[in-house]
């Protein structure tokens, strides 16, 4: 048995890495304000994972901000198995989407647990003012793939809007 702690976002017995602006230049929509933060390179979120046999975790830290009008927010992915994940929200506000052939988003906050099935694509999105820090749990095998995204994105984008968040439909064409 292998204990580990959650403390502020840091997992112990845990690999972190960190995703920065320059690593995000295929996910975000606004191609002019993220030249504009290019120099700064802010940080968007960091992961600590616990890869373990069969079951694998991770925290999530996204950081709050905007590129634009889009909101800091991971990558996203599917997995290319069918096992499902579990994401428990430790602190902050944010959303959680998931596309298929529909699209779906559900607001999170701490406390909340969410199941996200297999082959779905995912992503979160930081709407509120300080860090969204959330747990998943997954199948160590689960096979990350992050080619969809990366090429067509989610259809819809989550945006500041009255000081509040929206989601709307993307405009123009991602290929
Ligand atoms: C893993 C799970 C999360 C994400 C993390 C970063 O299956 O969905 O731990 O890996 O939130 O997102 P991304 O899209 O960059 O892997
Ligand atoms: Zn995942």
């Amino acid at each position: 048995m292998k204990v580990s702690r959650i403390k502020e976002g840091r997992l112990s017995n845990a690999t972190k890495s960190e995703v920065r602006l320059i690593q995000m230049t295929p996910f975000f929509s606004d191609k002019v304000a993220m030249q504009k933060r290019m120099k700064e390179n802010p940080k968007i979120y960091e992961v600590h994972e616990a890869k373990r046999e069969g079951l694998s975790f991770a925290v999530t830290t996204i950081f709050p901000g905007k590129i634009g009008r889009e909101f800091f927010m991971t990558r996203g992915h599917a997995h290319r198995n069918p096992d499902p994940e579990i994401y428990h929200v430790l602190s902050g506000k944010g959303l959680l989407l998931c596309e298929d052939e529909s699209f779906q988003h559900a607001l999170l906050e701490k406390g909340c647990v969410a199941y996200v099935p297999g082959f779905v694509r995912h992503r979160t999105v930081n709407v509120g003012t300080h860090p969204f820090i959330f747990l998943t749990t997954y199948a160590t095998d689960a096979g990350h793939d992050y080619g969809y995204v990366e090429t067509h994105g989610f259809s819809k984008i989550v945006v500041t809007r009255r000081g509040g968040w929206r989601v709307e439909q993307r405009v123009g064409k991602k290929i």
